[in-house]
């Protein structure tokens, strides 16, 4: 038997090492061995890790088996190596447009934060009133909520029937009540009737206030379905039953005018024509003269004129 000679052993390969990329959700990236000492380069693309709705994320280098220290050049081989994708987190900003119902932009927000409760901050939105309505801002459609997303929010409006008021005028007599309320579109329905002393017949409701113009047949009458698109006066027209001349009294002086009228066919002589036709035939002549003298000499006593 020989000496047996131990020789020492020695492991003359340099060791190697498995070196491993992987992304933040554990997605291997690159993997492999290397020799020890040897130098590690990562050849993949760049990581990414998708953005949620609060925050987006930029890579900012590897941390090394499990650390949390960015490594900002990567290291020799040493060991085992798994590097791991490291991220910043940037919060997200959002954009929040507010949109009158017309659709024309009232304000932007731009760089509105997550979570951020949305604020608008300029002029209260308007809509024009049309024929029917006026609209009065009714807050955002939709209801206003903490900004996870860009949004828009649109102005809503309440739509109010217009009305308006009515005053009745009954020029020397008397009414009540002497304001209505009416809506827009919708007829007056029907008017108080006036009352006047002094034998003075009620002609009606008009627009105008001059009984001239009334004469003239230039007036408007108002009546049950006239609907209004204002607040307006209205003016009540009266007759005096004999007052050929307009003067407020019946007396021998319209028997003159209406006897002269007459005689003239109307030629040059100027009446008050629906307080000339005392006998209410629908005709002004000598019928009349003759009603109206008998009327002024009577002093009305038991005389009737129209
Ligand atoms: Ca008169
Ligand atoms: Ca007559």
């Amino acid at each position: 038997m020989g000496n047996i000679t131990f020789e020492p052993m020695f492991d003359s390969r340099v060791r190697s090492y498995t070196v491993e990329f992987r992304n933040a959700d554990g997605t291997v990236l690159q993997t492999g061995t290397q020799l020890y000492g040897s130098a590690i380069v990562y050849e993949g693309s760049t990581p990414v890790k998708e953005q949620d709705d609060r925050y987006t994320y930029t890579f900012i280098g590897w941390t090394l088996n499990g650390g949390t220290e960015v490594l900002s050049t990567l290291p020799a081989v040493s060991g085992e190596m798994i590097f791991t994708a490291a991220f910043e987190a940037v919060e997200r900003t959002f954009t929040v447009t507010w949109k009158n119902c017309d659709g024309s932009t009232l304000e932007t927000d731009t760089n509105v934060a997550y979570g951020a409760t949305p604020s608008y901050d300029s002029d209260t939105p308007t809509k024009a009133a049309d024929e029917f309505y006026t609209y009065v801002f009714a807050g955002w459609e939709p209801e206003l909520a903490p900004v996870t997303a860009d949004v828009t929010y649109t102005a809503k409006f309440d739509a109010l029937v217009r009305s308006f008021t009515i005053t009745l005028d009954p020029q020397n007599g008397t009414v009540d009540p002497t304001t209505l309320t009416v809506n827009a579109g919708t007829p007056i329905g029907e008017l108080p009737v006036p009352t006047r002393q002094g034998g003075w017949v009620f002609l009606g409701w008009y627009l105008e206030p001059a009984l001239t113009a009334f004469d003239a047949g230039q007036s408007t009458r108002v009546t049950a379905e006239t609907v209004f698109s204002g607040n307006t006066t209205i003016y009540a027209h009266w007759r005096l039953p004999g007052d050929v001349n307009g003067d407020g009294k019946v007396n021998m002086t319209d028997v003159t005018l209406l006897s002269t009228y007459v005689k003239a066919r109307g030629s040059g002589v100027n009446i008050v024509p629906c307080s000339s036709d005392v006998s209410g035939d629908g005709k002004v002549n000598m019928t009349d003269v003759t009603l109206l003298a008998t009327f002024v000499k009577a002093r009305g006593n038991g005389v009737v004129i129209h």
